[in-house]
């Protein structure tokens, strides 16, 4: 595919990129927080509400079966997506954060005291906070796989840590503060022959490229339908069916029961075991035509897009003086987080967004790794593919505007 020439196309499939935002045109480089959804996912939420709205798997009329089938659909759709060996690995849950919560809690009756987990300096807080939880009800001990100058891992260093009290590494695929692409593969190999159990944050790669989770062969994936230009209120937990079938249900209500008496419950099978309550059927949905919108393009182009926008972002550093860039691994996603000598990073936010170009900047819910780098925030330039090199030169010639400005 000749990407230039369908980059016009793609970007008018997203409605709202073609605004002005303080009379400048809108330049959307936030995707790592919450990436902007095509016409097509905004389309099916409308006609499913239009047309088909009614509650799932209670259905003694149409609108109960069409809303069923949808979700269910979407369901398949997940799991031909992550290429899983069963509809049943694929649990809904809110979102990335949610699916960690969900496994770090069932797991919790694997643990006892002085039993380790090994997380990385790189998670969110949302591959931390769930374990630290669970930690301090069990005993249970968190050891941290430290990264290098450049912000990747060490397998060797894995190697170091793992011992016969390791239960669990969880660790992100990709790295929403430096953009590293972990090679996960292969540390969930190592673990493995550990007997380890694995989970894997999956938040920050979906997005970028396709993930085989039985190629993986990890026990847990996580990752959010917003990121992956879906609706937000929505994620998916892949686990593997022998460790789904093992782990307790997360919350107790409707829908995850067999059978409900006072003298006790049964539950469910699965996938529906995990999934209390009514579920959010029309993120679902919407999900469902975000993936079948990426589907219909070539994944290999987007990709290949993508580091073009990354390497020309690189090439363009040096432009802007006392630049620096926070995480320079050989293998990245189009994630570049940044400081500049002599100016705070939320003025960066503020200035860069008076001239339409949206990032984000802080901790990015990662205050380990800000510690680690004993920075206090970084501001982060996060691209998709509907971005344009155009919009690269213009995030650069603003921040030398702004540099000028303080110079
Ligand atoms: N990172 C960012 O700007 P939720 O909020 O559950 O959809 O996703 C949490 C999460 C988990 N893991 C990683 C690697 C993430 O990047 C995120 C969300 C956003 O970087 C918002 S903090």
């Amino acid at each position: 595919m000749n990407y230039a020439a369908t980059q016009d196309t793609i970007r008018q499939d997203f409605p709202i990129l073609d605004q002005l935002v303080h009379n400048k045109p809108l330049i959307y480089l936030d995707s790592a927080a919450s990436a902007q959804k095509p016409q097509a996912v905004i389309d099916s939420m409308v006609h499913y509400y239009q047309q088909d709205n009614a509650n799932v798997h209670r259905g003694a009329h149409t609108l109960g079966d069409r809303a069923t089938q949808g979700f269910e659909q979407a369901r398949d759709a997940v799991q031909h997506f992550l290429n899983a060996a069963s509809r049943k690995e694929i649990i809904w849950t809110k979102g990335t954060t949610e699916a960690i919560n969900l496994v770090a809690n069932g797991l919790s009756g694997l643990f006892k005291a002085g039993d380790e987990i090994i997380l990385s300096e790189m998670e969110h807080h949302a591959n931390i906070v769930p374990w630290q939880m669970m930690a301090e009800k069990t005993g249970a001990v968190i050891r941290v796989l430290p990264i290098n100058e450049a912000g990747e891992l060490n397998h060797d260093q894995l190697i170091e840590l793992l011992n016969p009290r390791t239960k669990v590494l969880a660790i992100t695929h990709v790295s929403n503060v430096l953009g590293t692409i972990n090679p996960v593969k292969q540390f969930i190999a190592t673990a493995k022959a550990a007997g380890v159990i694995t989970v894997i944050d999956g938040a920050q790669a979906v997005p970028h490229f396709a993930v085989d989770v039985q190629d993986l062969d990890c026990d847990f994936y996580a990752f959010s339908s917003h990121k992956l230009f879906g609706p937000t209120g929505l994620g998916v937990l892949y686990g593997k069916q022998v460790q789904l079938e093992a782990l307790p249900p997360y919350q107790g209500g409707g829908e995850m029961i067999e059978r409900v008496s006072f003298k006790g419950t049964t539950f469910n099978e699965l996938p529906y075991k995990f999934e209390a309550g009514t579920p959010p059927i029309a993120e679902a949905i919407g999900l469902h035509a975000a993936l079948s919108y990426l589907q219909a393009l070539d994944r290999q182009a987007l990709e290949q897009h993508e580091r073009a926008l990354l390497a020309h972002a690189k090439e363009l550093v040096s432009s802007v003086p006392g630049m620096r860039v926070i995480g320079t691994a050989a293998e990245k996603v189009p994630v570049i987080s940044f400081l500049i000598e002599g100016l705070h990073p939320s003025d960066i936010g503020t200035l860069l967004d008076q001239q339409g170009i949206a990032i984000r900047t802080g901790h990015h819910c990662a205050m380990p790794l800000m510690e680690k780098l004993s920075i206090p925030g970084t501001a982060r330039a996060s691209f998709a593919f509907y971005n344009t090199l155009e919009e690269v030169d213009s995030l650069f010639k603003a921040l030398v505007k702004i540099q000028n400005m303080f110079a």
